[in-house]
């Protein structure tokens, strides 16, 4: 069952601009650069009422946001997250209720916030990523 939203994901070309526009413009708090060479990301958060936004920058040489940011090059929603039970379960229940298939290994790695996450097909999800995360897992449960 899926219990909201996580966050929203926007890749952004600078980082630090990003941030700070969110900061200034909207009031926002924003957290300091995260690296995560995992996942070929840099990841800032920024949390507003009712509303957690990561902007996302290019980490390494091979990274899936560089590709993103070919093709978008001002930057763009990235991916939607939205919490849910169990990311094994959802999935499972995904392939085989709904005919939405999973990303890469269909193995939960270790998303921003510390907890399990999967993707799934933006072509069965309407051109759209989605990232499903474990709500209430505890931080680095699958490691
Ligand atoms: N929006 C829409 N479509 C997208 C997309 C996006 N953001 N990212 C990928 N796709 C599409 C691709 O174009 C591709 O379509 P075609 O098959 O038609 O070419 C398809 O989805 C598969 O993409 P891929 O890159 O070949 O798939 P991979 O399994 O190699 O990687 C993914 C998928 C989503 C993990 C990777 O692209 C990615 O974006 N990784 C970064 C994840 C991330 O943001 N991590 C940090 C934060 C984690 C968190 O939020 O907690």
């Amino acid at each position: 069952n899926v219990k909201g939203l996580a966050h929203i994901a926007i890749a952004v070309p600078d980082l630090t601009q990003a941030a700070e526009t969110y900061r200034t413009a909207f009031g926002a708090q924003v957290s300091d650069p995260k690296p995560m060479p995992d996942q070929g990301v840099t990841v800032v958060f920024v949390h507003l009422p009712n509303v957690n936004i990561e902007l996302l920058h290019p980490l390494g040489d091979t990274s899936p946001v560089s590709k993103f940011l070919q093709k978008n090059p001002k930057g763009g929603i990235h991916h939607v997250c939205l919490n849910v039970d169990n990311v094994h379960a959802a999935a499972e229940y995904l392939i085989e209720e709904a005919g939405v298939k999973t990303l890469g290994s269909g193995l939960p790695t270790i998303g921003a916030e510390g907890k399990p996450i999967l993707f799934l097909n933006p072509k069965d999800t309407a051109g759209v990523l989605i990232e499903l995360q474990q709500a209430n897992a505890s931080v680095h449960s699958c490691r």
